[in-house]
């Protein structure tokens, strides 16, 4: 079974091995270029074929030897082939697998191959994984680390490959300890990987189609826990988080801790009168607590947000970070564009941008963190329905502004949910419709309230991507200002 043998964990000779790359996109690029300077000889496959892929393709085969590249057939597999690395989109039930199964031919993603790189003084990894927050939690992370002075790096599904810091330039063995973002798809394909310590953040359905079932994603988010070492993060308010941290196998030893924004047990972190405080990570957590930072140190302060930092917050304070690094870490963390961005106010009414609110869940604890709002939402529903999110915010809405080719799955919600909410129904999908969004909210809107950008779909339908959707906003929000001026 020279499949099994040539995966077995750690130590493998790479020198000679028949790889297959399964995907021409982030994470196979990194993980063909790894591999062959290892000196495997690396068969890349893509079912896509575009102009693109081509130009990739090229580029990738003229800078290394040993790397080739098939498009048009991401089914078939290689002869001869010994592993396939999979990249994070592929689904388990692609056929690729089915004939790797079939070999006897092992599966593994790109995290496993950084895993099995890392070397015997490898720093070791503080991992975040949920189904909202996690790119956000990791950057706090990182952020507190580097304000206790540790030399770190932000990592995984956050969109830098793992395996290019492993085998990067920065010298992988210089860093203290790593920040990792990990997906349901990242964790599905990485066995062997233990972290450090690991959070899961919350657990709402999401990429069932990828999964199968909501056992199956919950599943895979769990292998985060496995084999941890110093502590589980879980979410005290989600309860499927600490199932996950039970069923875990972890070392001897490895705390269970939990975050809440309530008032913290003994073992968790949590808020008591606009404080952050931590009773897991202090002398005697029966009767003391520490103060880490204001609810004002958090950017911005949604209730989500908070909990992403105390669940941040937990992780560096596992790996023995100092209180007052967790308050300047956060003190110095921004956000990414297109997150609760703040743009700007115009008539006492304020213009927030969470363009990345791609979906009902992120929709849902943006509009929780104001009290009078009109919501501008609509896109590409991709399969979702919104009757759940409008009941939960309906006493939240000043009004609703639609945009988008599924608005009307919204309108129908909000007819059932908020009858008595003003629904704006654009049925524009040019570049100026934004605009026009923004002129509506606008009219809608009284002193005090907040316009919000949470589309709760995709953005695709009108714009290129999320960043250019929540851009548009922002360039209309300026244009009401200079109107104004
Ligand atoms: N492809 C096929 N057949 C398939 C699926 C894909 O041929 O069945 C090909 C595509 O034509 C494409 C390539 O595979 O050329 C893309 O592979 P990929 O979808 O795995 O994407 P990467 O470019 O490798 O990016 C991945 C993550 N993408 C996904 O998980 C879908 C990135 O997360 C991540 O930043 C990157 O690796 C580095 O680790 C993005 C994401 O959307 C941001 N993640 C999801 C999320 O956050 O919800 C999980």
């Amino acid at each position: 079974m020279g499949g099994r043998q040539v995966t077995s964990p750690e130590g493998m000779s790479w020198q000679g091995m028949h790889i297959t790359v399964a995907g021409l996109g982030v994470s196979g690029i990194s993980a063909a270029r790894a591999l062959a300077g290892l000196g495997a000889s690396v068969v890349v496959v893509d079912g896509g074929d575009s102009e693109v892929l081509r130009e990739k393709a090229a580029a990738l085969e003229s800078s290394l030897e040993g790397v080739r590249v098939r498009l048009g057939d991401g089914d078939t597999l290689p002869e001869g082939t010994d592993l396939v690395v999979t990249s994070p989109g592929w689904k388990p039930t692609s056929p690729l697998f089915a004939a790797a199964a079939e070999a006897g031919v092992d599966v593994v993603g790109d995290v496993e191959i950084a895993w099995r790189l890392r070397g015997p003084d490898a720093p070791p990894w503080l991992a975040v994984t949920g189904t909202n927050g996690k790119t956000t939690t990791t950057r706090m992370l990182a952020s507190i680390l580097r304000a206790a002075g540790l030399r770190t790096a932000a990592v995984g599904n956050i969109g830098t490959p793992i395996i290019d810091i492993v085998l990067g330039e920065e010298a992988y063995s210089d860093l203290d300890v790593l920040a990792v973002e990990l997906s349901s798809y990242q964790l599905h394909w990485a066995p062997s990987l233990r972290a450090h310590s690991a959070a899961v953040l919350n657990l709402a359905p999401d990429h069932l189609d990828w999964h199968g079932s909501m056992e199956a994603y919950a599943a895979d988010k769990g292998r985060i826990y496995e084999g941890n070492r110093v502590a589980c993060v879980y979410n005290v308010a989600d309860k499927a988080t600490e199932d996950l941290v039970r069923e875990a196998d972890v070392e001897e030893g490895c705390r269970a801790i939990g975050f809440t924004l309530g008032t913290p047990g003994p073992s968790q972190l949590g808020v008591v009168e606009g404080i952050l405080v931590d009773r897991a990570f202090v002398e005697d957590r029966q009767k003391n607590a520490q103060e880490l930072a204001e609810v004002a140190d958090v950017n911005p302060p949604a209730p989500h947000n908070i909990a992403n930092a105390l669940a941040a917050a937990a992780l560096a304070r596992a790996f023995g970070v100092p209180a007052k690094a967790v308050r300047d870490g956060l003190r110095a963390f921004r956000p990414d564009a297109h997150r609760i961005e703040h743009v700007a106010d115009v008539d006492q009414v304020a213009y927030v941008d969470d363009s990345k609110a791609t979906n009902t869940h992120a929709a849902e604890a943006s509009l929780a963190a104001y009290e009078s709002i009109v919501w501008i939402a609509g896109g590409l529903a991709k399969g979702a329905t919104f009757d759940e999110l409008v009941a939960k915010s309906a006493q939240r809405l000043r009004g609703a502004v639609l945009i988008g080719a599924d608005r009307g799955l919204i309108r129908e919600a909000l007819a059932r949910h908020a009858p008595e909410v003003p629904v704006v129904d654009l049925d524009r999908t040019d570049t100026g419709a934004m605009l026009a969004a923004v002129q509506e909210a606008r009219a809608l809107a009284r002193a005090g309230d907040t316009v919000l950008l949470a589309p709760a779909c995709a953005s695709m339908d009108m714009f290129v991507n999320y960043n250019k959707r929540g851009d548009a906003f922002a360039e209309a929000v300026r244009e009401l200002r200079s109107g104004d001026g």
